[in-house]
């Protein structure tokens, strides 16, 4: 079978600080085409609709698969399947990743019978099979698979991360992709899931909570294999377990792989594994992302993070003192009010490094999507994107904006425009001469993208696609109930037993 893998546009702070090779997607055209089938991809983070409507007349696949990771991008995709279906009524329309395995009915549902199907969960194992059932006629037993008339038998794991390779070299444009000086920059996968709970995320119900590693020297030879100079590790939180982190270092010096990375992690797992992530500010590590999430005792409570905020503040002090360039995340409340806004501008300013502030957003597959989706104060997709308040604000609205566009300004001031190009100006240069023009486009984009203005007027279009009317909030909820694939309690978890205690102990524990 013909099939295009496509991955739908860029949102908002994709358009500013990084754009990143869509890794999951390639994951699925890889498996796709280790089952026979011709695969293309298409990224519309860097091409247009236009691009997509010449590769479909060119390329006439018998099966289009969108990739839902963002529920933000959900309308677009839902856009896409239908026109697809309009000029191509035969073609096999699919959508898998990570929101929509939440919410397979309501996106079916906007779709008006142009999506076929919904494939959740991890898309390696299932896409070969899915294909397969469509031509003979037959999809009702793909592990995964959601119409509106079935559902499948519940999604598996792939037996193992080593299987299957991302199909790289099916993206058209592989110098779009950077992050920051990391121009251009590859992704890489080396270990999956979240073993921890956090209230406001997905990742662990995503993956039951299991936490697998790939083979250290599998890893190195995809390092090995990259062209690109940076590297962007993708796991939700990097190094969990200290032997991995070390035995991947290990490899990286044997075979004398030079590269720069960026990777994310908690300030806990930092303190924890000091060595492993010395070892890697050795062999290249340059970024790190540290998912602070609040400043203060009550912040972090709330968040479920049960990291103490001395303790935040002494991995950031470690992370520096090795020479990285930190960047941290902090979740702006509705709540907030001016003098909140104006202590964290306060607090920005007084430290060297890079603050990204996003915005309370509860997300399906989420704990606080089910206490707080009935307060919802919009249903649009299109502002599920973090950068967006979708809950009632203490503040009036355009007050709020204000108030987070001036608070994310330090960033700018302090990290972009032209204190951005006078600290990198020899790195400028050297990109600029390779023909790399990512980084240096990026640090003008601030105001234009980051504008309280545009962020109201995205609250007054109209919605094309709404979410459907939420039932009561639930106070006490059932955990497994939000799992996409299910628990599968220790086993699951490449971790040793002082590992599995740390994780323990630092959650709070769904039943806690
Ligand atoms: C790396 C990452 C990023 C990267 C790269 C994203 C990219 N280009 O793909 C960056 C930093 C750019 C990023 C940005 C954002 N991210 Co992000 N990101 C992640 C993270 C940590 C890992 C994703 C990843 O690469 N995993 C590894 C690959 C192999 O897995 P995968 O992509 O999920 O793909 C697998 C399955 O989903 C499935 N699959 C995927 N596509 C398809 C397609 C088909 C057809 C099928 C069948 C299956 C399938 O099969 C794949 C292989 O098993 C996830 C958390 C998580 N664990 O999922 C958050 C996550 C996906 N991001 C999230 C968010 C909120 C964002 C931002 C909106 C944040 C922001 N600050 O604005 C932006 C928006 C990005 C955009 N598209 O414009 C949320 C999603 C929330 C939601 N429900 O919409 C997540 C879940 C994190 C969270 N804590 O909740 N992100
Ligand atoms: S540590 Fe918390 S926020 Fe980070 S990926 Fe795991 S569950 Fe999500």
């Amino acid at each position: 079978m013909k099939l295009l893998a496509v991955h739908p546009s860029a949102l908002m702070y994709t358009r500013v600080f990084l754009r990143l090779e869509p890794l999951g997607l390639e994951l699925v055209a890889g498996a796709a085409r280790n089952a026979g089938h011709d695969v293309q991809l298409i990224d519309l983070q860097v091409e247009k609709h236009k691009d997509y409507w010449k590769l479909v007349e060119e390329f006439r696949p018998d099966a289009v698969c969108f990739c839902g990771n963002y529920l933000a991008n959900i309308p677009e995709i839902v856009d896409l399947c239908k026109e697809t279906k309009d000029r191509f009524p035969d073609c096999f329309t699919i959508v898998g990743g990570h929101s929509v395995s939440f919410i397979p009915q309501d996106v079916l549902g906007l779709s008006e019978g142009a999506i076929d199907c919904i494939l959740k969960g991890e898309g390696e194992p299932s896409i070969g099979p899915l294909l397969e059932g469509w031509l003979n006629g037959d999809i009702s037993q793909v592990p995964g698979v959601v119409t509106t008339e079935f559902e499948g038998p519940p999604p598996t794991f792939v037996k193992s991360l080593d299987e299957v390779r991302p199909a790289r070299d099916l993206l058209r444009h592989r110098n779009k992709y950077f992050i920051g000086t990391l121009d251009p920059a590859a992704s890489i996968e080396f270990a999956r899931g979240c073993p921890w709970d956090c209230t406001f995320c997905s990742a662990w119900t995503f993956y039951g909570r299991s936490y697998r590693t790939a083979d250290p020297k599998v890893i190195a030879d995809e390092l090995e294999a990259l062209k690109e100079p940076g590297v962007f590790i993708v796991d939700d939180v990097a190094f969990v377990h200290a032997e991995h982190g070390l035995a991947i270092a290990a490899e990286i010096r044997k075979r004398g792989i030079k590269k720069e990375y960026y990777l994310e992690t908690r300030a806990d797992v930092l303190l924890r594994n000091k060595e492993v992530f010395k070892e890697w500010s050795e062999i290249g590590l340059s970024y790190i992302f540290i998912g602070l999430e609040a400043v203060d005792e009550e912040g972090l409570k709330k968040f479920r993070k049960r990291v103490s905020v001395d303790r935040n503040f002494e991995a950031l002090e470690y992370a520096r003192s090795l020479g990285l360039m930190v960047a941290i995340n902090l979740i702006a409340d509705p709540s907030w009010t001016k003098e909140r806004f104006e202590t964290i501008r306060q607090w920005c300013l007084e430290i060297p490094d890079i603050v990204n502030i996003s915005v309370t957003t509860p997300y399906p597959g989420t704990e606080i999507w089910h206490k707080e989706a009935r307060r919802l104060t919009t249903r649009d997709y299109r502002l599920f994107d973090i950068q967006h308040a979708v809950l009632p604000t203490t503040l009036s609205l355009p007050e709020f904006y204000e108030e987070l566009v001036k608070t994310q300004q330090v960033l700018n001031t302090k990290h972009m425009g032209w204190s951005a190009l006078r600290d990198t100006v020899g790195i400028a240069a050297r990109l600029l001469s390779k023909g790399q023009t990512n980084f240096v486009k990026m640090i003008w984009k601030f105001n234009s993208v980051f504008n309280p203005k545009l962020q109201l007027a995205d609250h007054m279009r109209r919605p094309r696609y709404e979410m459907p009317v939420q039932p009561d909030v639930v106070d006490k909820m059932n955990v497994k109930e939000l799992y996409v694939h299910g628990p599968g309690g220790r086993k699951s978890r490449t971790l040793d037993d002082d590992t599995e205690k740390f994780v323990d102990q630092t959650r709070m524990g769904a039943d806690a």
